[in-house]
């Protein structure tokens, strides 16, 4: 890999140490959904195991970083100009079902900017990187956005919407009205990080999801934005420093892309 920040190698370093009790983890979840128990609680801790994993790796290399995570909220709060954004499980729905799609998202950010950030699928082996100015890797190789021209031609996934959403009509009209201006089916993957991923590798050539949260994305906006990608921050609220909605793609769709979704504003 040709990355070289001192920040990149930290987070490298952290994911792989945390996967491995991720990956055991999985493998317990195969005999907790047959047994009566079920494996929710199982999961929740499966989180937090390897949350823990995660801060543990980050503060030994810098204990005054900022840190916000999903499970433990945020740490050094103080700390504004150099964070964390951590994501211990993106995709915990389908690691609870034992559904191979989650992955590991950490992402660096210097003075409110996200200088870089790494996906790890651990079942996959697949490590999306990236660094400003550097550009974005898969494993070892170099990572580029797709070349498909059309949105009609294009293949794209989204996620939601949660069920506690106000939205969730205006997300599935929506969904309806995506769909009836492309040729292929819109995709459901359940993980945002690595639908943000694959649009980065050209597997996907577009994604858009509202209500998430800045920890499902913060890697994955560098990852995207050095492969050659735009995003768009559609109705960001702009006393909300993290990011609610999201449009990302490969550049030559993105204006068709963006009219469809913003020109309704459903919030
Ligand atoms: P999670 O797996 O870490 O919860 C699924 O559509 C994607 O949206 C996942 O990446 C999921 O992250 C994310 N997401 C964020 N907030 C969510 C919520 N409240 N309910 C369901 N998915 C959510
Ligand atoms: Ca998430």
């Amino acid at each position: 890999m040709r990355l070289n920040s001192p920040q990149i190698n930290i987070i490298t370093k952290a994911c792989l140490k945390a996967s491995r009790s991720l990956i055991r983890d999985f493998g317990e979840i195969e005999n907790l959904q047959v047994s009566t128990k079920g494996p929710g609680d199982f999961v929740t801790s499966a989180d937090k195991r390897t949350e823990k994993i995660i801060i543990e790796e980050l503060q030994k290399a810098h204990s005054d970083y900022g840190i916000i995570t999903e499970e433990s909220g945020s740490i050094n709060t103080a700390n504004k100009n150099n964070r964390w954004i951590i994501d211990p499980i993106d995709g915990t729905t389908n690691f609870l079902n034992g559904i191979p799609q989650f992955a590991i998202s950490i992402g660096y950010e210097e003075e409110s900017e996200i200088k870089c950030g790494v996906i790890f699928d651990p079942i996959k082996n697949e490590m999306f990187c990236a660094e400003k100015g550097n550009g974005a890797y898969l494993n070892n190789s170099r990572i580029r956005v797709s070349n498909k021209k059309k949105l009609k031609d294009a293949l794209l996934v989204t996620g939601g919407p949660r069920q506690s959403s106000k939205i969730k009509k205006e997300i599935f009209s929506e969904f309806v009205e995506v769909s009836n201006n492309i040729l292929s089916p819109v995709r459901k993957f359940g993980s945002a990080a690595l639908d943000l991923a694959y649009v980065a590798c050209g597997r996907f050539d577009g994604y858009w999801q509202r209500e998430l949260n800045y920890w499902d994305v913060a890697a994955g906006i560098i990852i995207l934005k050095e492969a050659g990608g735009f995003v768009n921050f559609f109705e960001e609220n702009n006393k909300d420093p993290l990011k609610r909605n999201i449009l990302a793609s490969n550049s030559n769709i993105h204006d068709e892309f963006s009219n469809l979704i913003i020109k309704k504003n459903i919030e």
